[in-house]
């Protein structure tokens, strides 16, 4: 496995950050999760849009273009043979002196993994997801906001081992009032009659990629697709409920804290939808050769 780390390709044995990089002394970095599909990366411009947008949200510069780092992906592709790839661009602070001020780092440090990634067990994709809600409130907007994609999880890790302790695989997260936000590494879809329904971004949710495309999907496939602020009241009362992401893609959720959703069963538009997700990552892409 080769892996880009600062301008060149190297082995997975010899990519290697220093114990001095902010990314790992203090989680200071931002990443994207992105994926290849039969040598199509899908929605690449929208992931370098969140990554740079995540940077600027932390004052943290990229030493590199976009259209650079586009290629340094492909070039990882390319490196590995992957058709379809699971891609984690990460930059951190880079390497410094203790202490946080990040003017200690000098450059920030870029790497980028082409791998695979399986986030559920296949049968849960078939069987849908029984999850609970879990204390650990999502990080609100105005301490850290989750619309930046940083290397800072652990309050996402929090509510991921609170579901664990459970026995179940996902956390739904709350806001401080109470209201819906999104899943630890997913955003939550609600389907109730002709309505597609997830939280807004102002609630405190990672802007997905995926949520955006399935909001897009549903629209077209003639549901009123919607942000609002939804509680676990909605989410009880509603027909379907299924998770999104570009690890996840999309996963059907049968039961909320003990309690079924809708028939109990995976629901049809879920399906439908996953189907639509389905075509479109095989058009909607850039395109590498192998
Ligand atoms: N919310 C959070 C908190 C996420 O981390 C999503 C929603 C879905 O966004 P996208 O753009 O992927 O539709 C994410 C996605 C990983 C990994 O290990 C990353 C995510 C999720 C799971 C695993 O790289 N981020």
């Amino acid at each position: 496995m080769l892996i880009y780390l600062n301008g060149k390709l190297v082995k997975k044995e010899d990519a290697k950050v220093s114990v001095f990089d902010h990314g790992l002394l203090y989680g200071d970095g931002v990443f994207e999760g992105i994926r290849s599909y039969d040598r199509l990366v899908f929605k690449l411009h929208e992931h370098m849009d969140r990554l740079y947008a995540s940077a600027q949200g932390i004052s943290l510069t990229i030493p590199m273009e976009k259209k650079e780092m586009e290629k340094a992906i492909m070039d990882t592709l390319k490196a590995n043979a992957l058709r379809d790839a699971y891609i984690r661009a990460v930059v951190t602070r880079g390497d410094g002196d203790l202490g946080l001020d990040p003017r200690n780092c000098r450059r920030a440090t870029v790497f980028i993994i082409a791998d695979k990634i399986a986030l559920y067990p296949t049968d849960l994709y078939r069987k849908g997801l029984k999850i609970v809600t879990v204390p650990t409130r999502r990080n609100i907007p105005e301490s850290l906001n989750p619309q930046i994609k940083s290397l800072n999880y652990l309050n996402n890790i929090l509510g991921k081992i609170e579901a664990i302790n459970a026995g179940v695989p996902e956390a739904i997260m709350l806001d401080q009032s109470g209201f819906v936000t999104e899943c630890t590494g997913d955003n939550i879809f609600m389907i109730k009659d002709d309505l597609l329904l997830t939280p807004p971004v102002s609630v405190g949710v990672l802007n997905g990629i995926t949520r955006q495309a399935v909001l897009a999907l549903g629209e077209k496939a003639g549901f009123r697709a919607q942000e609002r602020m939804l509680t676990r009241f909605d989410l009880f009362t509603s027909d379907e409920v299924f998770l999104t992401g570009t690890a996840a893609e999309i996963i059907p959720v049968v039961m909320i804290d003990g309690r079924s959703i809708g028939t109990g069963r995976v629901g049809t538009r879920t399906l439908a939808l996953t189907e639509d997700f389905r075509k479109l990552t095989k058009k909607d892409g850039v395109r590498y050769a192998l």
